[in-house]
């Protein structure tokens, strides 16, 4: 076996870890003949709950699983690793939107931005906790890690999108591709189904009820983290850590031909989005494992109408968090 990928995951006594981590542990992210060495971050009041976890880590005895590290220390979570998987902030109750987060959840991404720099030279970091595009604004401008290796995540709204294509269209979701969700991981989030495929063909040539997809789709897709939130009484969890686990095997794993994925990463001021923004875009892996926009796609008036409000709510939430960037 070859020298450990050594992952730093935040927020580990939390639901989405509970949910991730054993799937990093079993080796199916990084693969059967990876051992994974994990460093597990918690607030203090935390970590006893952090340690069970890691006990019951220790009982799968996984064989890819290298070693643990808990530490309620952001530098010492990220010496020296390959992955920080940044999930760990306080989730929305029911009621709240992530706006009335972003105060609260700013500042952590802060002192992480800066404790990154302690990491490899070929870290990868996946902003996960919320309001996550943001969040990973505050990280990417407080690090001196290059703005590239910063993505936050949109996958869970693209699986959601598919997903919902995938039963109206009576296929499975395999059929669906090209589906990109622009803007924010909130609920002004546009699920792009104009340049979206069904097997092949134009999504709105398979599903031709347009109000259906310009009102039920968009709106499902907008609104489905708070219809969890009302159902559960808590966020979604499983299918976001299934979504992080898709997201981060899309960046190291280059796209299929003419397909490509939704991730918020930094903007290069492409379709509009500022420079510098943590946009989700259209995004490809090249077969490099580095990561480029989708350029070229259009819009029709309603979607860019669409889109415009979105870009607006993240020049928001950067006025908001403004005195916390570098
Ligand atoms: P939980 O409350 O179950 O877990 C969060 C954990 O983070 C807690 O154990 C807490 O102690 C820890 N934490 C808080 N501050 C920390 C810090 N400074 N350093 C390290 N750990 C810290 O929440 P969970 O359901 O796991 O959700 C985690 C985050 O993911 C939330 O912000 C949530 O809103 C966000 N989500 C993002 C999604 C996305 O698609 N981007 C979807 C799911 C989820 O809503």
């Amino acid at each position: 076996m070859s020298n450990p990928i050594r992952v730093a995951v935040t927020g580990a006594a939390g639901q989405i870890a509970y949910s991730i981590l054993f799937r990093i542990a079993s080796g199916q992210l990084f693969g059967k003949d990876r051992p994974v060495h994990l460093n597990l971050l918690e607030i203090p009041p935390a970590m006893n709950a952090v340690a069970g976890v890691a006990m019951e880590l220790e009982d799968c005895a996984f064989p890819t699983l290298a070693g643990i590290t808990l530490t309620d220390q952001a530098e010492v979570a990220f010496d020296g690793i390959n992955w920080a998987l940044l999930i760990g902030s306080r989730p929305r109750g029911p009621g709240m939107e992530r706006a009335d987060l972003i105060k609260i959840n700013g500042p952590i991404f802060v002192g992480q931005g800066k404790a990154l720099n302690r990491s490899a030279s070929d870290v990868r970091i996946m902003v996960v906790g919320n309001p996550c595009n943001s969040n990973c604004l505050i990280a990417m401008n407080n690090s001196d890690v290059p703005n590239d290796r910063f993505s936050a995540m949109m996958r869970l709204d693209q699986n959601r999108a598919k997903a919902l294509l995938a039963t109206k269209s009576n296929n499975p979701v395999t059929a669906i591709s090209n589906l990109a969700v622009w803007g924010n991981h909130s609920n002004k989030q546009y699920p792009d189904f104009e340049n979206a495929r069904i097997n092949g063909r134009p999504v709105t040539e398979v599903i031709t009820d347009l109000p259906w997809l310009q009102t039920t789709f968009v709106t499902t897709v907008q609104e489905r983290g708070a219809d969890i939130i009302k159902a559960r009484g808590l966020s979604s969890a499983a299918s976001a850590a299934n979504a992080a686990l898709d997201h981060v095997t899309s960046l190291f794993q280059p796209t299929a031909d003419k397909d490509w994925i939704s991730a918020a990463i930094c903007s290069n001021g492409a379709y509009g989005a500022d420079a510098g923004l943590i946009c989700g875009l259209p995004v490809r892996t090249r077969a490099d494992g580095t990561q480029e926009i989708v350029e070229g796609l259009t819009l029709s008036p309603w979607a860019q109408g669409q889109f415009n409000t979105v870009l607006d709510e993240l020049r928001a939430e950067r006025e908001v968090v403004k005195d916390l960037l570098k």
